[in-house]
């Protein structure tokens, strides 16, 4: 019993590290107030804005709110090859999984595409996997989107929720024009580090009452 009661002490202390770093969310879902520059870290509890090009851009607009009076818009007009979006970081342990949901329209997109994804970062913050999302295009009316991220791979510290418009060469005008609307984005973290205790602190005294 003296071993398992030292086990018990060392995985306590560990767990109990990660609960206190809290659950992941989303700062800003309703993106009410404006977005970061891409500017450099930090790159958790905001937005980083990046467009590639003038005619391409990611802002907080009025336009097209779902709630409150503002909403994301990534914007691309008249421009091939081009791109936009925004991206947070949401801290995550190897195991947890990230739920991301959120509210999305478009304005007559004309070869515009969507992608949404979760890029999986290490302690360096290096980009070594991703989960993604193509093809969904929303419609006129606000709809509901979910993106569910699966186990975060061993080596991950953070999982980067990336909302990004593109488009390709040779679409005819007005091709390659439009906006794409995010609104109340949510995401939580799978399971949370307070049940994640519970649950090895369950297992462990299972373990305990097994060995007497
Ligand atoms: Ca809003």
């Amino acid at each position: 019993m003296k071993t398992i009661s030292k086990k018990l002490l060392v995985f306590g202390g560990v767990v109990v590290s990660s609960a206190t770093s809290g659950a992941a969310t989303i700062s800003n879902g309703g993106f009410e107030t404006p977005l970061a520059g891409d500017g450099g870290p930090p790159f958790s509890g905001r937005w980083t804005a990046f467009a590639g090009s003038a005619n391409a851009s990611a802002i907080t607009s009025t336009t097209n709110p779902h709630t409150g009076s503002s909403s994301l818009a990534l914007s691309i007009q008249g421009d091939d090859n081009s791109f936009a979006g925004a991206f947070q970081d949401l801290a995550i342990v190897p195991g947890q999984s990230i739920s991301l949901s959120g509210m999305y329209s478009a304005i007559d997109p004309q070869g515009v595409t969507l992608e949404m994804r979760i890029e999986w970062r290490d302690a360096a913050g290096n980009e070594f996997a991703r989960v993604e999302q193509n093809g969904g295009q929303p419609g006129a009316v606000y709809s509901m989107f979910n993106l569910e991220s699966g186990e975060a791979p061993t080596g991950a510290v953070a999982g980067r929720v990336v909302f990004a418009v593109q488009t390709f060469g040779g679409e005819p005008l007005p091709g390659n024009t439009g906006t794409i609307y995010f609104d109340d984005v949510a995401a939580s973290t799978i399971p949370e580090p307070g049940s994640s205790l519970l649950a090895l602190l369950g297992v462990l005294g299972f373990a305990a009452r097994r060995s007497r």
